[in-house]
Parts: C-alpha cells; structure tokens; sequence
C-alpha cells in the first residue's frame, strides 16, 4: 500500500523529512548519539567521510572506518526524537520512497547509541562504561504501536511493576532485550552490564529534586533495590527503551553504550565527561570494526 504525503513526508531533494538524507546515505551500522556535537567526535575517527548532512538537532555523517561502512547520527534528547530518527531511518532502508511501498527484501541495520547516563548502582563509578542488556521503558512509547507487547518481557515487567509499585497513573513500563550479537562485541572486563531505565525527563522522572518534588520522591531508591535473578538496574538515560523496542519490532539489531557521567547513589558527577565520552568512542569503534 502506497503512503499519503503527509505520511511519508519528504523534503523536495526526495530526502525524509527530518534526517533531511537519502537511501543512498545510509550505512547499514549506524551509531546513534544524543547530542549533535558528538557526532563530529565519532566521525573525526574515520578513514573517510563520504556524505554529511544536518536538520535540526539531527547531523549525519556517513563514512569509513577500517573497511566498514558506518553512519552517525544524532537523535536529540529523549524518546521522542528516537520515534522519529528509527521511523525515517527504517522507511529509508525497507520503503521504496518514490512508490511509498514496502520493500520485498527486507534491509536489516544494526544500531549502536553511544551515550551518556547515571548510575543507579554504587558499584557502577562515574567515568565507568555500562552496556544495557536490557531497555526498562519508563516513557510509553512502544504501547503507541501495535503488537509492541511481543518484543515485551512482561514476568520481568510485572515483577518491576510490583517491586516499584508503580503508579496507575503512568504509562506501563516495558522490558526489551538488546542485540546479543552487538553486546558480545562490546562487553569487556571494561565495561559493566545491567537494564538501562529509560526517563522520559532528566529531572522529576530521574528523581532530580530542584524546586519541584519527583513523584515519587524516593523513585531512584526503589529501582536500585529491585532484582531479578540477579537482572538490576544499572543506569538511568532518555532513549534506550525506544531505540531497544523500536529496532525489535522494526527487526533490526540494537545496543546501547552509555559513558557514566553521573551516579545517582553517590551523589557524584565525572569531574571530566568529555574526556570519558571520548575515551569511550574510542574504545567502541575499535571494537565495533576490528
Ligand atoms: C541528558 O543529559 C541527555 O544525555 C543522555 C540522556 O539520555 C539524554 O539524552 O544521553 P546523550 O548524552 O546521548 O544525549
Ligand atoms: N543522562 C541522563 O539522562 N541522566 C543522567 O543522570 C546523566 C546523563
């Protein structure tokens, strides 16, 4: 079936509508970062640069790094910028743009978000790396899409949901599993693992009290305590969930890397973040492309 414009909106070069890219831009690795100044820190390691594009908070840059095609490309802050970047990126791959129809071969990608987050652990020091094995979606998204409960872990949301106790009043929170494959990759005796929460705010909904008080207030404290077999909580961030659930339902591979700039038990921050977020680059790309 065909899509109207206003659907599949497009700019009037034939690029989508907000990555402003074409197919033909569009590696199959594709890093994803939250801030638009990170995505020159990833591509500065490139062997070459072929295509650079930017709208918005949204830059892009596609290149090559030891023989492997790879895309970076910023998402903003939060989950609903990762529900526009994962559709149009998706609709690039697998819709023939000109027809509007869904492609026969399904193009798969593989997604990797470098970024930035707190520790929920006192284990889990600032300036460590953590990988999510799993994406805690604590923002909504995915129930806005049909059939969403099949990439969910609903015993381990239930048991979550308990622990919690979490309020009726909020969108149900969901459990997806990140990419094994990328993980294996990733996962030194560097880096620490555990479910990465995902926040649909910085503040209130990741238990910051400044002038207005976080509902519940004790929030950070009932998510570090909660344990599943062992499964805990290790970090708090705006856009794994949806990057972990989108990529599922879509059937493409999806991990997150997150530097640890902050940890919420101890109260600390990273005395120099930049340094970690590129130390962490670093460390990632020689292994995503090795
Ligand atoms: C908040 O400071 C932002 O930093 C984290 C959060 O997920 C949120 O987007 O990630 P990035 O550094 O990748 O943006
Ligand atoms: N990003 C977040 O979302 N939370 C933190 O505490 C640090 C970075």
């Amino acid at each position: 079936m065909s899509k109207a414009a206003s659907e599949l909106v497009l700019n009037a070069d034939g690029s989508i509508y907000h990555c402003n890219i074409k197919p033909e831009h569009l590696a199959d690795t594709i890093i994803t970062v939250g801030d638009p100044n990170r995505v020159e820190k990833v591509s500065r390691h490139f062997d070459s640069i072929e295509h650079k594009a930017s709208k918005r908070e949204i830059i892009t840059h596609t290149g090559t790094l030891n023989g492997q095609r790879l895309t970076v490309i910023s998402t903003g802050m939060g989950t609903d910028n990762i529900d526009i970047v994962f559709s149009e990126l998706d609709a690039l791959a697998n819709i023939d743009l000109e027809t509007g129809e869904i492609k026969k071969d399904f193009r798969k990608l593989s997604f990797v978000r470098f970024g930035t987050s707190g520790a929920l652990q006192a284990d889990i020091p600032v300036d460590s790396y953590v990988i999510g094995s799993h994406g805690l979606g604590l923002d909504g998204l995915l129930h806005y899409y049909v059939g969403s409960e099949a990439v969910m872990n609903k015993e381990i949301e239930d048991a979550f949901i308990k622990h919690v106790d979490w309020s009726a009043n909020k969108a149900r929170p969901y459990l997806v599993k990140g990419s094994e494959s990328i993980l294996n990759k990733l996962a030194s005796e560097k880096t620490h693992q555990g479910i990465t929460a995902t926040a649909c705010g910085f503040y209130g909904p990741q238990g910051r009290f400044l002038r207005l008080q976080p509902n519940p207030a004790d929030i950070n404290e009932r998510l570090t305590s909660f344990d599943y077999d062992g499964l805990k909580i290790s970090n708090f961030e705006m856009e794994t969930s949806a990057i972990y659930g989108l990529a599922a339902m879509m059937g493409h591979d999806a991990l997150s890397i997150n530097a640890i700039v902050a940890n919420r038990i101890l109260g600390e921050f990273s005395a120099d973040s930049y340094k970690t977020i590129d130390e962490m680059i670093e460390y990632s790309l020689e292994r995503l492309t090795k």
